[in-house]
């Protein structure tokens, strides 16, 4: 599973995203530093094509899917050089797959701003430099390793390729795969979620470097997760929200369901069925025979699955079969 690390300045709205996303247990504070440790949290999606399944099956248990995101303590300037919490956390984002950057559109006198004042797109350079910098430095130390060890020539050329070319917003997420084991930030997809509705226009942030920029008033959000009759009157934008990125990140859902569970699962794009029978059960995927697919848009014009499979409608599959959005499916073993 991608795990999604959160990066910003402390402050941020780091913890308060999270929680709203999780209802998980952290810390949130109007002081720096709040996060001092990373913590891995779980949020639930609930999609459409579930609740259209689960219509149908009527199944006791309802089990949606999850993204894993990690907290990470605040960056700052100079956070590269080992300010604040320094390479500590960097080395938390480097663990991570995805790049989630949240950067504060929100005033607060009584929250201070490490800058003093709010302006997104001054904050968003400071991260930048402290990546670009704490990544040039992980580029000339191998660098050096690999031209005294006299190995790895490709690997030599790709990292002297990247410092060459390396300057703020610039991503060599091509390079990705086969400098793995560096784990170089600037290799990594980022995404960017503004945090607040303080006026803003977000035009000029499209040409940087995110893969997208989302919005939202995590505070607020938070406040509706807390408050079930709120909740009964004003809809959260979390699960949009949720569903879109996970999307946006390469993932998609298909479903399972037994005599007693409906059940969403997200995979990568592009994935065959054998690589989601794994994910369902070691068992589905090292006896596998088989799979029967119907996808949800057909499936929901059915009463149960016989009356599909009688009619025509559930296919056949082989392990090659690549799935898509909204399949259900059952392996047979
Ligand atoms: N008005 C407003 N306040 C917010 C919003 N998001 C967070 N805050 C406040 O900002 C303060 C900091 O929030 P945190 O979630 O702890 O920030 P963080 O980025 O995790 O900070 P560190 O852990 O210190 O890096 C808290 O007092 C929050 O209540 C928002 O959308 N609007
Ligand atoms: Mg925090």
């Amino acid at each position: 599973m991608k795990l999604i690390g959160t990066c910003g300045l402390p402050n941020a709205g780091k913890s308060t995203f999270l929680k709203a996303i999780s209802r998980a247990d952290l810390e949130i504070g109007n002081y720096p530093f709040t996060t001092k440790k990373p913590k891995e949290v779980i949020a639930f999606l609930i999609s459409e094509n579930l609740q259209k399944l689960h219509n149908i099956t009527k199944t006791p248990k309802l089990v949606p899917s999850y993204l894993e995101f990690l907290d990470v303590p605040g960056l700052i300037k100079g956070s590269h050089k080992g300010l604040g919490l320094g390479n500590e956390f960097l080395s938390y984002l480097r663990s991570c797959d995805i790049i989630l950057e949240i950067v504060r559109n929100f005033e607060r006198l009584d929250v201070p701003h490490p800058e003093n004042y709010v302006d997104v797109e001054r904050d968003i350079l400071i991260i930048e430099e402290e990546i670009i910098n704490a990544d040039k430095r992980i580029i000339e130390d191998n660098i050096k390793k690999l031209e005294k060890a006299k190995k790895d020539e490709e690997k030599l050329v790709l990292l002297k390729e990247i410092l060459d070319k390396i300057e703020p917003f610039k991503r060599f997420e091509a390079y990705n795969e086969k400098l793995r084991e560096f784990n170089l930030l600037i290799t990594k997809k980022w995404y960017l979620l503004i945090n607040g509705n303080k006026k803003l226009d977000i035009q000029k942030l499209k040409n940087l470097c995110f893969h997208n920029i989302y919005q939202l008033d995590c505070l607020f959000e938070l406040q509706l997760e807390e408050d079930e009759e709120l909740k009964k009157e004003i809809d959260s934008s979390i699960n949009n929200f949720l569903n879109k990125f996970r999307k946006d990140i390469g993932l998609i859902e298909y479903l399972t369901f037994t005599e007693e569970i409906t059940q969403s699962w997200l995979i990568e794009e592009n994935s065959n069925i054998l690589e989601c029978a794994k994910k369902i059960h070691t068992d589905f995927y090292e006896k596998f025979k088989g799979a029967e697919v119907i996808n949800i848009q057909e499936f929901q014009n059915f009463k149960n699955w016989l009356e599909a499979k009688n009619k025509g409608f559930i296919k056949q599959v082989s392990k090659d079969y690549i799935v898509n959005e909204g399949d259900i499916i059952k392996i047979i073993i």
